[in-house]
């Protein structure tokens, strides 16, 4: 099972990931896209798939026609860990920012 981050490291999280929101509570973080339309949305989700299925690690997520809400924690360790941080770079890169 992987560590859980430290508080340091949550902290700097923001910093590090703008992009991304810290949950109340440092357990997850959320982003929160919206595409030109349904099929762009969903090429995204596609790309995404595979580096989730690549990293071991799956998002939480959510789509409603062009909008994806995405919430990343770790189920196993119970919180943050850097599969999380290496997941949210790949998402960042799908989508571009
Ligand atoms: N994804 C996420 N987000 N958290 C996990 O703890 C996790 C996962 N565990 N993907 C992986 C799969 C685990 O269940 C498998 C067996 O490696």
């Amino acid at each position: 099972m992987r560590p859980t981050l430290s508080s340091a490291e949550i902290d700097a999280l923001t910093d590090n990931l703008p992009q991304w929101g810290l949950e109340p509570g440092g357990l997850a973080i959320t982003r929160h896209l919206e595409f030109k339309d349904f099929k762009t949305a969903f090429a995204f989700m596609t790309e995404v798939a595979e580096a989730a299925d690549r990293l071991d690690h799956h998002p939480e997520w959510s789509n409603v026609y062009n909008r994806v809400s995405i919430r990343l924690t770790t189920h196993d360790s119970n919180g943050l860990t850097a599969s999380d941080i290496a997941l949210a770079r790949d998402i960042d890169a799908a989508a571009g920012v």
